[in-house]
């Protein structure tokens, strides 16, 4: 875990009596031991190990590299190409971190960078990931069920949708210094929809804390939904009763629906949703229906007609 206790908490904080980038290099130093040493040359420094146990709904599929999973990204915060965030996410500031979980539940929570970590034991799934634009990757992501932080805050019966709010911070983010989309990224999902087990809050890849390019420090995981769906850096999570506004939807309505559920037979007004393109592959592969995760979710839409409800 990327943290640090103080066993005295009337002791001053270290960022009180240190400049706070000194302490943030030598707390980095401490969590990551010997082997973070040659780690604070390189420019992932930030990434810390965790640990997490195999978790379900792992495919057996070989997961994609690390090479290609951090550099073939969408962060619009970042630009609009594939290789912006590789290039400029390094600049987001990730640790302090608050992330705040209101609206019609009966305990608000707000958490911050270490507690990220602790909302539920850390596993391991390796899930498949589909772009709206026709590509997809597997990701062995680390993190821990929605549900499982849903469950503590308690939603009262207004709560039927789920909001997630991305950070706003344009002097770290150069997207948001231009109206490619309007800012902050926000996404939702229907309150059955989030509780799925599928559901992931993701904390981590392969082994170590999230790449800032990869939607550090939590984002979301939807695995079944375009990756759209899957928000990143998320500071807030708000229980509403109508079904919110979401950013691809209210930049183009007839193109991005909410539901947004990977569905071969339903195409995109501009191109057609039959097959995909794996990263780092060359010839194309049938989509899948919920993108594979039928099992798991198509009971949530036996009563929904998915060519409308796209
Ligand atoms: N805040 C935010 N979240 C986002 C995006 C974005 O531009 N901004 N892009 C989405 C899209 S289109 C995809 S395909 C996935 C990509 O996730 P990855 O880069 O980790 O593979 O992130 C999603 N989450
Ligand atoms: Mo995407």
């Amino acid at each position: 875990m990327p943290l640090i206790r103080l066993s005295d908490p009337s002791a001053p904080l270290p960022s009180e009596i240190t400049p706070q980038a000194v302490y943030l290099d030598r707390r980095r130093f401490l969590a990551t031991g010997a082997a973070g040493v040659a780690g604070l040359l390189l420019p992932e420094a930030h990434a810390a190990p965790l640990k997490a146990a195999p978790g379900p709904y792992s495919l057996k599929e070989k997961p994609n590299s690390l090479d290609e999973i951090t550099h073939y990204n969408n962060f619009y915060e970042f630009g609009s190409s594939k290789t912006d965030p590789a290039k400029y996410a390094g600049q987001l500031v990730v640790d302090p971190w608050t992330l705040k979980i209101g609206g019609h539940v009966a305990r608000p929570l707000t958490l911050d960078y270490d507690q990220l970590f602790r909302i539920a034991p850390l596993e391991e799934r390796i899930y498949r990931l589909r772009c709206v634009e026709g590509w997809s990757m597997v990701i062995p992501w680390i993190g821990v069920p929605l549900a499982s932080l849903l469950k503590q805050v308690q939603p009262t019966s207004k709560g039927r949708f789920v909001q997630f709010v991305t950070l706003e911070r344009p002097s770290q983010m150069p997207g948001q210094r231009t109206d490619l989309l309007p800012w902050p990224y926000r996404e939702g999902l229907r309150i059955d929809e989030a509780m799925n087990p599928l559901t992931l809050l993701a904390v981590g890849l392969y082994g170590e804390t999230l790449p800032k390019q990869n939607g550090a420090p939590i984002r979301l995981v939807a695995p079944w939904k375009y990756g759209f769906k899957s928000i990143k850096s998320i500071v807030a999570i708000n229980l509403v009763e109508q079904q919110p506004t979401t950013t691809w939807q209210q930049l183009a309505p007839n193109e991005y629906g909410f539901f947004a559920n990977v569905n071969p037979e339903v195409d995109h007004p501009r191109w057609s949703q039959a097959n995909e393109r794996r990263v780092g592959e060359f010839s194309r592969r049938k989509t899948l229906m919920f993108n594979g995760y039928g099992e798991q979710v198509a009971g949530m839409y036996s009563k929904l007609d998915l060519r409308r409800w796209f």
